[in-house]
């Protein structure tokens, strides 16, 4: 019985009407008669089939929103991480077993089919899987939004791993079509690049372009729970004015009549792979203005339409700015007013300020995005002017509330040590009512760190809204089975209010429903382990703790601290084979950036240390290492609910939020974690004897650095980190190129901005910690339980109803 079987949705239709519906589709609209079809036509005809009723709620969905005159949301991200929709849709619609059914009848099986439709990857990490969960909970709280960014050819490049290192992939999720999307030939706008600004007669900028693209846009409905409300997902296409220059391609020129053509493509082609390491070229400022331009041009022109009158727009749009890549949106919303409206400064600005609130996901220095001036105002000579008038007025009120000449240099839009810079962090805090970190103590690092003058100069904007995640995708999609035992245990009421999770910690001492809790975590760790031997032709213990990390690969994430321990218990292993050894798997996965060079060779390391140990008789059934190619999101669906141990290991004070903290722990796994981004929350919701806290903190981070932090004599401390250290160093896991790790290795000794050295004692503790718990599975289990169900919180619902009440003002 699926999880949703007692969905509301009117007059469903009868699985054999939907099997009638489905055949029909297959042959009028796919062409192939049941005999023939392949696959791949019974997933289009049934995308099709469910996306009739996707169709219908969502034009009722717009109808009453116009209707209502209601205040929208635009979320423009430059990354949506959605992942596949086919599963999503059913669950939504609470039509999964009636499908599921329907198939059967017709010798199909839709787990089959949902596996082969295409992953929708149009983002890196967190931060675009974070616009994905936002966009489910918008519909899902019948919230009027607009998802805005750009339709990437290519998405997040698929990764191979090939004797042992990264390779990347171009990723095709479009080569066969795509059913869920719409182009909207009526929403075209020209977006506008270079040339120079000139002065009209009535004293209005006229900025002569040298160069125009047509952005199209490309709608795919977002399916709330419950199938309440259906929202736009609206992604942007680039295409030339003139796609074919016909004097060119008759003079013989081939290639340059189709230059624009090819240009404009180039615009929307790919995603930058450079999660949390902004890629500086022209192409992304080009990206990150068009997507900011025709997005804008969309609203203004949508609130004109119903509204009248521009001056309202505060009223009736709420435009949240998803870091900074649309932070140039703020300079545009402007030069519509100005330029285009005729509005004065001021008015323009107060209307610019109440539309716009921005959010910040990282306070890496080197991920915070400035362009080069001469670039910005070559690209965007327009936008560059408005830039100075804005940093004007800035500098005005920053005068006036007496701010010191450092701090006013810290706030203005221009860095100007070395060569001058736009900042884009301050253009969208300049620009926004409400600026927002992603977790409680990132929020407050925001306003000790980069943001320390601003939120001097204006006190009110900084505020926090935690993360959340999806409890649609991430519990009731990803891990029927523990959805079931929830339901048959505390009832139904969680599936609307994750909060209700609660009421199973009731049951947490009960040794009944552990071994139930425990049963469904063992079926999925068979699953899992059936994957990775399908596509690995390794043999995994289900019995085995599962210990996983998965996310970005990033030295601050320190995944390295995670193998060093690992060799250091190979080696203990070896040395004291008589101990009583917890069997463990020690999985990762990860994406590292192409051009980030400790990432992948981190990754290198991982599947040479996998290599030696795996085979290695003196260790056999006690430790196995496993490197997981392309780390997606359907991949993390079949990984969350199969972990034992959820690792979240990064430096205190660099992981902004995280949010696979949060999938984990919701399917019953503990973590293991320094008190950093959102797991300071987890903590204090799941208790602290429920959580595997080590190392230390974001205070004593900077205190330590402070006081000259010197990881060598914390090393020579460390008989254990000395030995593995060496041993990696020195060759024992890369004997083809013994000096493979060394630079890398070495470099901890001098310099360990990750301060890998001063936390490694700790973590192995609170590791040898984890086996003692793991020999008590009665124990073990309660703490899993009481995860789950103190986690329900984190779910986005919360977060999105936080941000709906205090920074889009829709909710009381
Ligand atoms: C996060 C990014 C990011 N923070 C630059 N910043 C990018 C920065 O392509 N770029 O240029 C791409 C991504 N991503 C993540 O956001 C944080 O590291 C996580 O801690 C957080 O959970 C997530 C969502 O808030």
């Amino acid at each position: 019985m699926s999880a949703t079987e007692n969905a509301p949705a009117e007059a469903l239709p009868h699985s054999a009407v939907l099997a009638e519906a489905i055949v029909d589709t297959l042959v009028h609209r796919i062409g192939k008669d049941e005999r023939a079809a392949k696959p791949h036509d019974w997933l289009s005809a049934t995308i099709l089939t469910v996306r009739d009723q996707v169709i219908d709620r969502w034009m009722a969905s717009t109808r009453s929103a116009h209707r209502q005159g209601a205040k929208r949301v635009y979320y423009l991200s430059l990354e949506f991480l959605i992942g596949r929709l086919l599963r999503d849709t059913l669950t939504n619609l609470g039509i999964n077993g009636e499908v599921s059914q329907a198939l059967a009848t017709l010798g199909v099986d839709l787990a089959a089919i949902e596996e082969i439709e295409p992953d929708a990857a149009l983002g890196n990490g967190g931060l675009g899987r974070l616009a994905a969960c936002f966009m489910e909970s918008l519909a899902t709280l019948d919230l009027p939004a607009y998802g805005y960014g750009i339709r990437y050819v290519n998405g997040m490049f698929r990764q191979r791993i090939r004797d042992g290192w990264q390779q990347e992939y171009p990723e095709d999720w479009l080569a066969f079509g795509n059913p869920w999307e719409f182009e909207r030939r009526e929403s075209r706008y020209h977006v506008r690049f270079g040339g120079e600004v000139v002065a009209g007669p009535d004293g209005r900028a006229i900025w002569e372009q040298a160069e125009r693209v047509i952005a199209m846009a490309v709608d795919t409905p977002m399916v709330g729970y419950r199938g309440k409300r259906v929202n736009t997902l609206r992604l942007w296409e680039a295409r030339a004015v003139d796609p074919l220059r016909l004097d060119a391609f008759n003079r013989g020129d081939h290639v340059g009549a189709l230059a624009q053509q090819t240009r404009a493509e180039t615009l929307t082609r790919v995603l930058y792979p450079a999660d949390e390491t902004p890629a500086g070229q022209e192409l992304r400022l080009r990206q990150e203005y068009f997507f900011s331009s025709a997005s804008l041009q969309d609203i203004v022109r949508r609130h004109v339409q119903y509204f009248g009158d521009i001056r309202t727009l505060p009223e009736k749009a709420a435009v949240q700015l998803n870091d900074t890549h649309p932070a140039v949106a703020v300079a545009e919303l402007m030069r519509l007013l100005l330029d285009e409206r005729g509005l004065e400064f001021n008015e323009a600005w107060s209307i610019t300020k109440r539309t716009f609130s921005y959010t910040n996901h990282t306070l890496l220095p080197e991920a915070l995005e400035s362009w080069p001036l001469p670039l910005f105002e070559r690209l965007l000579p327009r936008h560059m002017q408005l830039v100075y008038m804005i940093n004007a007025q800035l500098m005005r009120e920053a005068r006036a509330a007496q701010l010191e000449d450092a701090a006013i240099a810290a706030v203005s839009l221009i860095d100007e040590r070395g060569e001058r810079r736009v900042r884009m962090a301050n253009l969208a805090f300049a620009g926004s009512h409400s600026i927002n970190g992603v977790a409680a103590l990132h929020t407050e690092l925001m306003k000790k760190t980069v943001f320390a003058d601003l939120h001097r100069l204006y006190p009110d904007r900084i505020n926090n809204k935690t993360n959340g995640i999806t409890p649609r995708r991430w519990l009731i999609e990803a891990n029927p089975g523990l959805t079931a035992l929830i339901r048959e245990t505390i009832g139904d009421g969680f599936l609307d209010h994750a909060e209700a999770l609660a009421a199973l910690a009731d049951h947490a001492g009960d040794a009944g429903f552990q071994e139930r809790f425990a049963a469904v975590k063992r079926a999925n760790k068979v699953a899992l382990s059936d994957y990775i031997r399908e596509h690995m032709g390794l043999p995994l213990d289900p019995d085995a703790l599962f210990d996983v990390q998965v996310k970005r690969i990033h030295e601050y994430k320190r995944q390295l601290l995670n193998i060093i321990e690992t060799v250091a218990l190979y080696d203990q292993i070896r040395s004291h084979p008589e101990r009583d050894w917890v069997p463990r798997v020690k999985l990762f996965a990860g994406k590292a950036a192409p051009s980030y060079h400790n990432a992948k060779l981190i990754i290198k390391l991982a599947n040479d240390v996998a290599r030696r140990i795996n085979a290695d008789p003196a260790v056999a059934g006690l430790l196995k290492i496993v490197f997981v190619p392309n780390y997606n999101v359907s991949l993390a669906e079949k990984i969350m609910p199969a972990a034992d141990l959820s690792e979240q290991i990064s430096t205190a004070g660099m992981e902004a939020s995280g949010t696979g903290n949060m999938k984990l722990a919701l399917n019953g796994a503990l973590t293991i974690g320094t008190l950093d981004g959102a797991n300071v929350e987890i903590r204090d919701r799941v208790g602290e004897e429920n959580i595997l806290i080590f190392g230390l903190t974001a205070e004593e981070v900077a205190r330590t650095k402070a006081e000259g932090y010197a990881p060598r004599a914390w090393i020579e401390r460390s008989p254990e980190l000395s030995q593995a250290l060496t041993a990696i160093a020195s060759g024992v896991f890369s004997p083809d190129d013994r000096q493979r790790y060394a630079a890398l290795i070495g470099g901890i000794y001098d310099y360990d901005p990750f301060m890998v050295a001063a936390d490694f004692d700790a973590y192995v503790a609170a590791q040898r910690e984890v086996d003692t718990l793991w020999r008590e599975p009665a124990r073990w289990r309660e703490k899993a339980i009481r995860n789950t169900a103190n986690v329900g919180w984190f779910s986005s619902d919360r977060t999105i109803a936080d941000y709906a009440r205090e920074i889009w003002k829709l909710t009381e």
